[in-house]
């Protein structure tokens, strides 16, 4: 689990979201942002889909970024060769092997998927090129065929397979128990996709590296297909936490924010209230009792550290369930002083009027500054 790597798909699975329109200077600014931010690989689209496309991926792999390019392709010998011309370190092949893709999609059988994923390795590989190969919709293809074709890709020397729970049904422990499984059978590195239409997304990355997954694809803000994949920030808060030192030391985590603002500004959204490290009140702490004990040590309530990301906490205190130490440490915040007594009489003020109606940071200071005036006033 503490070492893993991350294959940033926000300019390939990202460009799938409803609202993604990226321009090349666009792809190139979430490019260098996401190279400097220290992910390992970059996923671009494939160079099949556009003749821009195309462009855009030549152009990305000439900035000379730290950051593996890869490209994602359908598993055909044409899109292949397209993709090895474009300059990019390795390709993500895939193709869909659940029957539901088999009949509606492409309409392929086993045997055809297996000559063909052989024929496009070798191919790729011919070319010094890394490659990984993937079948789409895992959880609802059959195992037994699963197992047998990434044993036979394995043999040609792949680099990667790839599980990809395309439509999100797949629960934590069939996650565990898929990858696990695999990891018996095959000797070469694991990827792993995973969508959020259950939110699973991050529980599900979360139980694939501890079953031997080796990279998590991601995107910023977590936009792709539908409601997206996991989400760059929240597997990173996921595993900030169980493997620190690794994931402090490797990625600029005080850039995150800025990297989910470039992105969610050219996808024209906003932040959710509740996104992990970066929605609006992730350090944000509002009952007196909360309040009191933060203030004393953070991590009473406090997994994450604001200041690992370049932020910082905010202990609400203009509400109905403020406590006194909360206020008085924004009086000692406005360079007033007060004494215990005074500062609690005062709390009650606040408490009183935010019982009436909700207030805002300027009332509960205003209330605060009249009562610090009446006491100086009337003096005993
Ligand atoms: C898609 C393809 C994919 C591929 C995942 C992968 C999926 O349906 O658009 O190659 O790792 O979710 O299956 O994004
Ligand atoms: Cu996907």
């Amino acid at each position: 689990v503490d070492k893993f790597k991350i294959i940033e798909s926000t300019l390939r699975e990202g460009e799938q979201f409803a609202n993604a329109y990226f321009d090349t200077e666009t792809k190139i600014k979430i490019a260098k942002a996401l190279d400097a931010f220290g992910v390992d690989y970059i996923e671009l689209t494939s160079p099949a889909a556009s003749e821009q496309s195309r462009k855009d991926c030549e152009a990305i792999c000439k900035l000379g970024l730290k950051a593996k390019i890869l490209t994602h392709v359908r598993c055909d010998m044409r899109d292949a060769r397209l993709a090895v011309e474009t300059g990019v370190d390795g390709l993500d092949v895939v193709i869909g092997t659940s029957s539901f893709l088999r009949e509606h999609s492409h309409g392929k059988d086993m045997a055809y998927i297996e000559k063909t994923a052989i024929e496009v390795i070798e191919y790729i590989k011919s070319k010094g090129l890394e490659v990984r190969f993937s079948s789409e919709d895992s959880f609802r293809s059959d195992l037994v065929d699963l197992l047998s074709l990434y044993r036979a890709v394995d043999k040609v020397g792949v680099n990667r397979v790839g599980i990809a729970d395309t439509v999100g049904c797949a629960s934590p422990r069939q996650v565990y128990d898929l990858v696990r499984t695999l990891r018996g059978v095959v000797s070469c590195d694991i990827e792993t996709h995973f969508h959020n239409d259950t939110g699973c997304s991050i529980a599900n990355a979360y139980c694939a590296l501890e079953a031997g997954a080796t990279h998590i694809d991601t995107s910023v803000l977590g936009i792709g297909e539908r409601n997206g994949i996991t989400p760059l920030g929240g597997l990173l808060a996921r595993m900030v936490v169980t493997a620190p030192e690794y994931v402090k030391s490797k990625y600029k985590l005080h850039m995150l924010k800025e990297i989910e603002d470039l992105v969610a500004e050219a996808v024209e959204v906003n932040t959710p209230f509740n996104n992990p490290i970066t929605g609006f009140c992730a350090f944000t702490h509002k009952a007196g009792i909360h309040a009191k004990a933060i203030l004393n040590n953070p991590s009473t309530y406090e997994i994450l550290n604001p200041a690992d990301f370049g932020l910082t906490r905010y202990v609400h205190f203009a509400s109905r369930l403020t406590g006194w130490n909360a206020v008085k440490t924004r009086v000692g915040q406005l360079g007033l002083s007060m004494t215990d007594d005074q500062v609690k009489e005062v709390t009650a003020k606040i408490k009183t009027l935010a019982d009436v109606r909700p207030i805002a940071i300027d009332d509960a200071d205003s209330i605060i500054r009249s009562f610090h005036l009446s006491l100086h006033e009337q003096p005993d």
